[in-house]
């Protein structure tokens, strides 16, 4: 009032002030508090980089009008992604990468699962991130509880033992669980039930050249069941029983071996023992109703009696690789020689200069998995009867091909032999 003439501030005016002071305080501590509740599950200093984020995924992509909603057919297709809430930022990254490579111009739908309830941040990041349907799934006791047959007090031991021969995850119960939802329960998700396709995607994974084309589609049209991008060796330490049970598995059951199988890539031709080969799991392409047959469900349910999954550490990608090689014909198995694809400690980057151009890939062929010494894919290769593709760090070379010769009552007598061979050597070892 010092400094303003009483005549020219009336007290109504004065009362507006006040009123007006009072509102936005209320506004501002309203606004301070929807912040900080809406994210309930988030240390606090995550907050700054969320909100940077969140403006970065706000601003608009491009998309090709050739691709809206109304013109592009898409494939019967989804992404599909276990995840903890943890997970969270390791999987933006994964997610984005895809978002950028592929399916911002396909716009596929991608379903979460999570043992646990997805926290409301995880809900909205990756719903806005996903250029498709986002959905996310919790997963009941079914898809990851014990079985009732399992023994709690064997698995435990098992997993002592397994931790003392520092065996990675060998003492994890959820790294168990995981594998055996990835195994052969995920596709009995009824979220599942109305796609054919599904593309795996793990958190930490990164995509490093840019589609051109629609992987989806590309496996319908070309009747592909299963494609992988890099094949290498299983620890035979986490699945000392698995051929076993596998052979009196096809003992029981001959009548699911493909005529055509690639039984040559995952054993030798004695059928011994399994050479540990195995696809990558955490990048799949593949037809669920490969999963969803009757073959593939009855040995999943034959390996879970076992208790395998608890009382060693068997992984999900021997199993689909076993699977794979014995109930599909082998010319249903793609190699994506096309994709850059990384998931730490190894990445594949394709083999031609020409594909890496084209596709505008950033990797590096000289780090490349794919010709490694401990890579499958040779093999691959000369057992499909296939010319490696052109590339600088393993010229082509003549190999033998595969005659095509799986001859399946050769491969059931093998069976039996060395089942009995297995046998005999028990007992003897035994007595
Ligand atoms: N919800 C949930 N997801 C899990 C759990 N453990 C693993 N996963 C997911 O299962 C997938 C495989 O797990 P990873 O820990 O990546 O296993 P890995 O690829 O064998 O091992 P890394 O080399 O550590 O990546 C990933 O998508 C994980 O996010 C868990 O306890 N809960
Ligand atoms: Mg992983």
């Amino acid at each position: 009032m010092k400094y303003f003439p009483a005549t020219l501030i009336s007290r109504g005016f004065l009362r507006i002030i006040r009123i007006l002071v009072i509102i936005i305080a209320i506004y501002g501590l309203l606004y301070h508090f929807s912040i900080n509740l809406s994210l309930p599950t988030q240390p606090i200093s995550y907050f700054p980089e969320l909100v940077s984020l969140e403006r970065l995924l706000g601003s608009n992509q491009t998309i090709d009008n050739k691709f809206a909603d109304n013109v592009y057919e898409r494939a019967n297709a989804t992404f599909v992604t276990l995840a903890r809430n943890e997970d969270l930022f390791d999987l933006l990254a994964a997610v984005q990468s895809v978002e950028y490579s592929f399916n911002s111009k396909y716009k596929y739908d991608w379903i979460f699962f999570n043992d646990k309830e997805f926290s409301p941040i995880f809900k909205r990041y990756f719903s806005k991130l996903v250029s498709g349907k986002a959905e996310f799934h919790i997963l009941d006791e079914q898809y990851w509880g014990y079985p009732d047959w399992v023994d709690l007090e064997k698995a435990k031991k098992s997993r002592e033992d397994l931790v003392a021969k520092k065996i990675i995850y060998g003492g994890s119960e959820s790294y168990r669980h995981m594998c055996r939802f990835e195994s052969g329960l995920f596709y009995r998700h009824p979220a599942l039930n109305n796609y054919k396709y599904y593309w795996r995607v793990e958190p930490g994974v990164k995509y490093t050249c840019l589609a051109d084309k629609d992987y989806f589609k590309y496996m319908e049209e070309n009747d592909l069941t299963y494609g992988f991008t890099i094949s290498l060796i299983e620890h035979r330490k986490t699945i000392p029983s698995l051929w076993n049970t596998t052979l009196n598995f096809l003992h029981q059951n001959p009548q699911f071996i493909h005529e055509n199988n690639f039984i040559d890539f995952i054993t030798d031709e004695h059928m011994t023992e399994y050479n540990l080969c195995h696809f990558w799991s955490n990048f799949e392409i593949a037809d669920l109703d490969f999963y969803r047959s009757e073959a593939y469900s009855k040995y999943f349910d034959y390996l879970d009696a076992s208790g395998g999954f608890f009382y060693e550490r068997w992984g999900d990608a021997p199993v689909h690789s076993i699977a794979a090689s014995i109930f599909l014909n082998k010319t249903k198995i793609h190699h994506f020689d096309d994709i850059g694809y990384e998931h730490p400690p190894f990445q594949s980057c394709p083999s031609s200069e020409q594909t890496r151009l084209n596709n505008k890939c950033v990797c590096n062929p000289k780090k490349s998995f794919t010709w490694s010494p401990r890579s499958c894919v040779g093999r691959y290769y000369r057992l499909q009867g296939k010319l490696r593709p052109k590339n600088e760090i393993t010229p082509n070379i003549d190999e033998p091909i595969s005659d095509g010769s799986n001859k399946l009552e050769e491969i059931k007598e093998k069976i039996k032999t060395n089942l009995e061979d297995k046998k005999s050597n028990k007992k003897k070892g035994g007595s």
